[in-house]
């Protein structure tokens, strides 16, 4: 489909996180019509929206609070590119407008946020995108994009419309490489197989990603990669390879040696962590199917007591 007989739709980003904002910007840069949703008014002045490194972005954005989202058009795609524990208030502050929202992209580390909320939504609304683009953020106006990454799209109840969204187009020509997916829930759980082995092993460490190539560190990363197998072939009622999952996470330490992963970020700013959507998952997946996850189980309370 040429970029010409798409129809552009508005799309809203809600908070200035750092994937949000790699997406705005370089959605804007494509001649997108992107409204930023801040918190308060006093996050909303006039704000002038900078990325740096693999995004070279810097402008005035469109800005709105939860008092001026009658002015966002209906049909609207919004960004939840929000942290795990974040999206659920995030979903709760914007109920009504959402039911105009034409989809609804979430993205976030783990699995298992918000799941009552988002059952109720209408099922065709919801979208998954699983990134690997790295960035932090200097200030809530400045994100460094640190890591280029991919992403893949899906619509998480895959059944009643499996094919691409119209502005789909849009979106991969801004933030390319982009690959929509059919099966996204596959995706999901490779991804979380890959942040709870590197996230928590990195932050215990307090060392960039690449410190987990130590041949200390080889048992638990398998340890781990095991497990996860086990609780996602439960899940999914499908064979899953741990060895398949052990050497994509070998590819991303190498990939982000020098990275800091998010947990350790959030510890370090004495923000709370994503654990409890991540081997707090796993362990809790393991309990339903009963299957044994001890070391996600001892990395989850590990985490949870730093
Ligand atoms: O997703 C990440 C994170 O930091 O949360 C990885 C891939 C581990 C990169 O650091």
């Amino acid at each position: 489909m040429s970029q010409a007989s798409v129809t552009a739709p508005s799309w809203v980003i809600v908070g200035t996180g750092a994937v949000g904002s790699i997406l705005g910007a370089r959605l804007i840069q494509q001649g997108q019509s992107v409204h930023f949703v801040l918190r308060s008014p006093a996050e909303s002045q006039p704000m002038q929206l900078i990325v740096t490194g693999h995004t070279e972005f810097s402008a005035p954005i469109k800005t709105h609070t939860a008092h001026s989202l009658q002015l966002i058009p209906p049909q609207a795609v919004w960004v939840f590119a929000v942290k795990a524990w974040q999206l659920e208030d995030a979903l709760s502050a914007h109920g009504p407008a959402l039911q105009q929202a034409q989809h609804i992209i979430i993205s976030h580390n783990g699995l298992g946020a918000a799941e009552a909320m988002l059952q109720q939504l209408n099922p065709t609304q919801l979208i998954d995108w699983v990134t690997t683009h790295g960035g932090w953020r200097h200030s809530p106006q400045h994100t460094e994009h640190s890591g280029l990454g991919q992403s893949w799209l899906g619509f998480r109840h895959s059944s009643p419309r499996p094919t691409a969204p119209t502005w789909w187009p849009l979106f991969a020509n801004a933030l390319p490489p982009a690959e929509w997916h059919t099966n996204i829930a596959l995706r999901r759980w490779h991804k979380l197989a890959i942040n709870c082995a590197i996230n928590p092993l990195a932050a215990l460490a307090n060392a960039p990603n690449g410190e987990l190539q130590a041949p200390q560190y080889q048992g638990q990363l398998q340890a781990v990669c095991e497990e996860v197998a086990a609780v996602m072939a439960a899940e999914l009622n499908l064979p899953v390879s741990a060895s398949e999952l052990l050497a994509q996470v070998q590819q991303v330490i190498q990939a982000t040696a020098k990275n800091i992963n998010s947990m350790l970020q959030d510890l370090r700013a004495q923000r709370p962590t994503e654990i409890d959507y991540l081997n707090g998952f796993v362990h809790k997946k393991g309990r339903q199917h009963k299957v044994p996850t001890p070391v996600n189980t001892m990395l989850w309370k590990e985490i949870t007591q730093v």
